[in-house]
Parts: C-alpha cells; sequence; structure tokens
C-alpha cells in the first residue's frame, strides 16, 4: 500500500458542500489513465425490492493493496504498488434492476478524512453486509476505500450509493496459496433507475501526496475510479 499519514483536508471533507464537491471531483477524475474492459453485471432471476419485482443483477470486484492483481497484469503495469480495484472498474449495470455488488477487501487503511463516507448511503434500507453482519457505518478510523457511485448534475435519473470498506487489520497474516490477507467481504445493493452514465470513485484517501493524498491511484480511472454505465 502507498504511505497513508492523517490527512487534515481532503478533497472528501467537501462533500457537503454539494456542487463544489461534484465540480472538484469531476475535476479530478478528468485526469484519466489506462482503462481496459468492461464488467457487466450477471442478471439472475427477479428480486423483490422498494420499486417491487425487479430483475436481480450481481457484481463482484475486489480492492487490493497493489496492482499485481486486477486489470493491470501480474506485473502490475504502469504502477505496480498503487492500490486498485479489480477486476476493472468500468461497470454496466441494468436499468430498473435491483444490483448487488459484493466487494472483497484485501488491503490495510486508516482514518477517513470525513467520517460522512465511514456511512452508508444509498443502498436498499441504507444497509451493507460485512462478512455477513449488516451495519449502517463502518469505524472511521479503520476505512480501507469506499465505492461511491455519483453523477455530475444532469437530466438522467439520480444515483448516488457510498458505501465504507473496512480495512483489514495490519498485522493481519498472508492467507495459505494467495497473496493477500483474508478479505473482508462486502455486500450491497442498489435500485438503478432509468439509463444514465454515472462515475464511481473511491474517497478514502489512499492515493499519493498530489490534493492531500487523492492523487496518483486516486485521481487515475482503472484504479481507485471507473464509470458506472446503467443501459
Ligand atoms: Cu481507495
Amino acid at each position: 500500500m502507498l504511505t497513508r499519514g492523517s490527512v487534515a483536508f481532503g478533497v472528501g471533507s467537501a462533500i457537503l458542500g454539494g456542487a463544489a464537491a461534484v465540480a472538484l471531483t469531476a475535476f479530478i477524475l478528468s485526469s484519466a489513465g489506462a482503462t481496459t474492459g468492461t464488467l457487466s453485471a450477471t442478471v439472475s432471476g427477479t428480486a423483490s425490492s422498494p420499486k417491487g419485482l425487479l430483475p436481480h443483477a450481481f457484481l463482484d470486484l475486489s480492492t487490493y493493496p497493489d496492482s499485481e492483481a486486477g486489470s493491470h497484469g501480474s506485473d502490475g503495469g504502469a504502477h505496480p504498488d498503487w492500490v486498485t480495484y479489480g477486476p476493472v472498474t468500468n461497470l454496466r449495470v441494468p436499468a430498473h434492476s435491483l444490483v448487488t455488488v459484493t466487494i472483497k477487501q484485501y488491503d490495510t487503511g486508516g482514518t477517513i478524512t470525513n467520517p460522512y463516507f465511514a456511512k452508508v448511503h444509498g443502498t436498499v434500507d441504507g444497509t451493507e453486509l460485512i462478512d455477513g453482519k449488516s451495519v449502517t457505518q463502518t469505524d472511521a478510523d479503520a476505512v480501507g476505500h469506499t465505492f461511491t457511485i455519483h453523477a455530475l448534475p444532469t437530466n438522467q435519473d439520480p444515483l448516488y450509493v457510498s458505501v465504507p470498506l473496512p480495512a483489514v487489520a495490519d498485522d493481519a497474516p498472508t492467507s495459505p496459496g494467495s497473496d493477500y490477507p483474508d478479505p473482508h467481504v462486502v455486500t450491497f445493493s442498489f435500485v438503478t433507475g432509468g439509463k444514465g452514465s454515472y462515475i464511481w470513485n473511491c474517497e478514502y484517501p489512499c492515493g499519493d501526496g498530489t490534493y492531500a493524498k487523492f492523487g496518483g491511484p486516486m485521481s487515475t480511472q482503472g484504479y481507485m475510479s471507473g464509470t458506472l454505465t446503467v443501459a
């Protein structure tokens, strides 16, 4: 993982400023890096939701402490020591569906800049499952990453979902047969509206020193951010 220190002020802390935060995030995400491939959700049957019976779509993601897993190749690509989501960060989910996302979180972490992002927002019931336990927030001093979907203000349906992913302990042993410790397994569901193009990113400052640790993997698509297409 990259060196992480305490951050007095970060982009995340501006989120309550609404438009200002959206504008800043859009600016940072505009420095796009290489992105490869799109992961489409698998639809299997239907499920009841707050919007009635809907097609049920599933997405499986992971967060890693380096780039030697996921789409960057086993050598880690251009930035082997960068934290990353995998297998890819461009995602596609169906419109008017219940989407259930499972994220295996293998990385360590620390104190999140803005405790707002240690809380669950926008999921069905406002909860997430962490290792099988339903919660509405996690320890703000032990966040590994967040998965935060949002959109620039447009005329497409609004979609805002943010879940914290708890940190793996610094002293967790490497799991036998794996390059990483056992992950925390985080599952949550949200309901999509109509077609639209959204972005998602991590709001835990896990990048390099630029922009209060919002640089490097935090500001390069394909690592800690990507697109979410509702189609
Ligand atoms: Cu992150």
